[in-house]
């Protein structure tokens, strides 16, 4: 038989190249075939967790800044600075995390949703028309974000108009000004071409742009155990093969940027730059918290936990 995966991005994305190695894994080591939805064969981010929810699909992957409206505690990965900026450490937390892995686990099944896996997917810059270097730069900027309440906060907090859109209204409302700014890693802006509406690139280490892989709770419960095990092991390896496909991708995508744009403006933010914006994230933590209750005020602390047991 045949199951069926979407994800939110192009087969040549970080997703894609994920989905890609675990069907191969899949295929390898069952009867089982797997068919690959790359964005726009299915609609957006919101249609394919329907069709995933509904059954149509056996697997989807949708990312918190969209989960966000349906399960308010995986707003927590838009708390900004919680996550580090280091690599190595930022691995280590989504490979032993137990948020992560036991906790939304459990918060995702009550949607009808089999979490496999949670992976970073890179560090988020802002893209904008005029320079950045602290909030009040983004005074009267319309910034888009993923259609969720606490990152419409943070950008609130980092003194942005904040603007939730779905991913298909992006380039277009960059081109037309609708919005002036967006924020992803650089390789979704180099394979987007985002650098082609906006001229400034802004790495403020605010966030990793998180992902997740489930399954329908129905169908993966209806599996036998060996079938489990094959899912199990092909969510494992795609785990670390995406960990290291990413190694130097966001400098090679800054490069292949420049190169197609050499005007283009990339800065890091320098640790006083960077101040400002921290501040805000104690009053985006309070709000999360707001939103979510005993249940997300758990699961952050955990996930502090986490970190912590990483960063040490
Ligand atoms: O900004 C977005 O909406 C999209 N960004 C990434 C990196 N992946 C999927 C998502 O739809």
């Amino acid at each position: 038989d045949t199951w069926r995966y979407a994800f939110e991005e192009a087969l040549t994305d970080v997703q894609g190249m994920y989905a890609t190695k675990f069907k191969e894994e899949i295929e390898k080591n069952s009867d089982h075939e797997l068919e690959l939805f790359p964005y726009g064969t299915l609609g957006e981010s919101a249609d394919i967790m329907e069709q995933a929810q509904a059954g149509i699909l056996q697997f989807v992957d949708q990312s918190p800044g969209f989960t966000g409206a349906l399960i308010p505690e995986a707003q927590v990965f838009f708390v900004p600075y919680l996550l580090p900026n280091d690599p190595e450490q930022l691995n280590e937390f989504f490979r032993t995390s137990k948020a992560i892995n036991e906790d939304f686990k459990e918060l995702y099944a009550q949607h009808g949703l089999e979490l496999l896996t949670m992976f970073p997917e890179g560090a988020v810059a802002m893209t904008t028309q005029e320079p950045v270097t602290s909030p009040a730069d983004l005074d009267g900027v319309k910034v888009r974000v993923m259609t969720n309440p606490l990152l419409v906060e943070t950008y609130k907090a980092f003194g942005a108009t904040p603007t939730p859109l779905p991913w298909g209204e992006v380039y277009g409302g960059l081109q037309t000004n609708i919005i002036q700014g967006q924020e992803n890693p650089a390789f979704f802006i180099e394979s987007t071409k985002m650098y082609e509406v906006t001229d400034y690139i802004t790495y403020a280490g605010h966030s990793n742009f998180t992902t997740a892989v489930m399954a329908n709770k129905d169908f993966y419960d209806g599996l036998g155990e060996a079938d489990q095990k094959v899912i199990q092991d092909a969510t494992d390896v795609a785990f670390e093969y995406i960990l290291d496909y990413q190694q130097g991708l966001d400098e090679d995508s800054i490069a292949k940027i420049k190169e197609a744009k050499p005007e283009m403006n990339v800065s890091v933010l320098t640790e006083e730059q960077r101040a400002p914006f921290k501040a805000a994230a104690t009053q985006v933590e309070a709000k999360f918290i707001e939103m979510t209750g005993d249940s997300g005020k758990a699961i952050l602390d955990q996930l502090k936990a986490d970190l912590e047991a990483v960063t040490q």
